[in-house]
């Protein structure tokens, strides 16, 4: 190559380069054009939907419970726990139909153990299963080696007997609630609903028990009576344990109550093999040793209440199904008959294989969830 064929190949060469280099400059101004348009339209639509579609509100619960019985309300307490570290609902206040002392020490440890202590803690007065249960005092008492308790509480045995009546506790936080803006989960007795339903006006409203459930309480997710025509002579223990309670609750409640039956529960099963191992990242976990001591770890457990949780917090998943609205009615003898009605106040859960399957894992996954924070407590 000659010395001026070689300028002439520089200038060809340096000639494409700075072509090249012009055309990637305008395609890549190009792209930021376009980038920045779509950039803009994103945030755009974003900020309408801010507008128009507010985040959903976490689900406001109230938990009456009859903690000590069956484990599962324990569990159920760690499905409620696990949704509020998902801000999907708040545990304004856990209230109790199990008339034994360490029932209210166990709510409160478990709301310690997931870091919220400060979740109000209602008792029943004058109610019924007074009997200690399998693992409530086991539980409670639990000491380590150098004779501390495992879960210190300030609610102790001793001291139980002075906390709020639980139907002063409903009184008191239904009215501090927006209209429509609380789900009540009901999963032992009608004991304190009846309860609420029987007060007038007070210092803490001027509204009755009934008005406060009309205009406070968006709707009821009770675990109680059983559905399905095999079950019709069953004498579901929620119901049976105080039939009055009962009978007086599906009578007068004014607001819409959804219910999780006896047969629901016995279809979804948790694994046992998840409180075997979906409990140890702590040395000692609450919910795994309440099912120790009630259920055994090698054994399945049927769900029962927190189906009615999960249902309270996520109504739209698809879970479950729902039946036709109707009436329910309670016997004497504790069975229920449930009469379809267009205007009834009651619907009860249905559910497929395919939602058992879903149920089931998302329920093991979300009573195994670790706690968020921990307040040091546990030890
Ligand atoms: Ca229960």
């Amino acid at each position: 190559m000659t010395k001026k064929s070689f300028r002439g190949f520089e200038f060809q060469k340096r000639f494409c380069y700075n072509t090249k280099m012009l055309s990637c400059f305008l395609m890549k101004g190009a792209f930021m054009k376009k980038t920045f348009f779509w950039v803009l339209l994103s945030l755009f639509v974003f900020s309408v939907f801010s507008i128009v579609l507010p985040a959903a509100e976490p689900v406001k619960i109230i938990f009456d419970t009859d903690i000590g019985n069956d484990v599962d309300d324990v569990m159920a307490m760690g499905v409620i726990h696990a949704l509020q570290n998902r801000h999907e609902c708040e545990l304004l206040a856990v209230t109790i139909t199990k008339d034994n002392k360490y029932a209210a020490p166990m709510a409160e440890l478990l709301n310690r153990f997931y870091g919220r202590s400060d979740i109000p803690v209602g008792m029943v007065k004058n109610g019924v299963t007074k009997e200690d249960g399998r693992y409530l005092v086991p539980v409670v008492e639990a000491k380590n080696a150098d004779g501390f308790p495992v879960f210190p509480t300030v609610i102790t045995p001793e001291n139980s007997k002075n906390c709020t009546d639980a139907v002063v506790l409903l009184r008191k936080v239904l009215a501090e609630q927006a209209d429509r803006s609380v789900v009540i989960v009901q999963v032992g007795f009608s004991t304190n609903l009846a309860g609420l339903l029987d007060t007038p006006g007070d210092e803490l409203s001027p509204l009755t028990g009934k008005e406060l459930l009309k205009h406070k309480v968006t709707y009821c997710s009770l675990m109680a009576g059983a559905f399905i025509p095999q079950l019709a002579k069953h004498k579901e223990y929620n119901i049976a344990c105080d039939i009055p309670a009962a009978r007086k609750f599906f009578a007068e409640c004014p607001c819409p109550v959804v219910l999780s039956g006896y047969e629901i529960g016995e279809m979804i099963q948790s694994a046992a093999v998840s409180q075997q191992n979906g409990y140890c990242y702590v040395k000692n976990h609450p919910v795994q040793l309440a099912y120790k001591y009630y259920r055994g770890l090698e054994n399945d457990q049927p769900l029962f209440d927190l189906t009615s949780v999960l249902y309270a917090v996520r109504p739209g998943w698809n879970y479950f199904g729902l039946s036709e609205p109707g009436n329910v009615t309670v016997n004497d003898d504790a069975t229920v008959v449930f009469t379809p009605s267009e205007n009834g106040r009651f619907r009860y859960l249905t559910v497929t294989p395919e939602q058992v399957a879903a149920v089931r894992e998302a329920l093991c996954h979300l009573a195994s969830e670790p706690p968020q924070k921990q307040n040091g407590w546990v030890r």
